[in-house]
């Protein structure tokens, strides 16, 4: 019986430390690259020089947009991992939010220079 107990703690353990590996990295966004996650943009504003490609990642279980306050891009709906790239040539100020949480406050902005 106590073999048993045993054999039932370690498989438990094994298990424990399985799911908690499995567990999904978020890390850290790349030079160009703004993650979208927990209803806000990460980083909220990004300094980049014209001619710049920028990456928005979904990083969350919810679906996000990016979305110009001008109406000059949409990515419509990014779902989880997946990502939106665009490029920027202007300089100026670029706004944008999350068409599915734009009463949330998630929205951020480029700054092209
Ligand atoms: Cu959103």
């Amino acid at each position: 019986m106590k073999k048993t107990l045993t054999l039932f703690l370690s498989f438990l353990f094994i298990m424990i430390e399985f799911s908690a590996c499995k567990k999904k990295e978020i890390g850290t966004p790349g030079e160009n690259e703004i993650f979208l996650l927990y209803k806000t943009f990460s980083p909220t504003s990004l300094v980049i020089k014209k001619g710049t490609t920028v990456t928005f990642t979904n990083k969350d279980n919810a679906n996000h947009s990016v979305s110009s306050s001008s109406g000059l891009f949409n990515s419509g709906k990014i779902k989880s991992d997946e990502s939106f790239k665009h490029t920027f040539n202007d300089a100026e100020t670029y706004n944008f939010f999350c068409n599915y949480h734009s009463s949330q406050q998630e929205q951020g902005a480029v700054i092209v220079q």
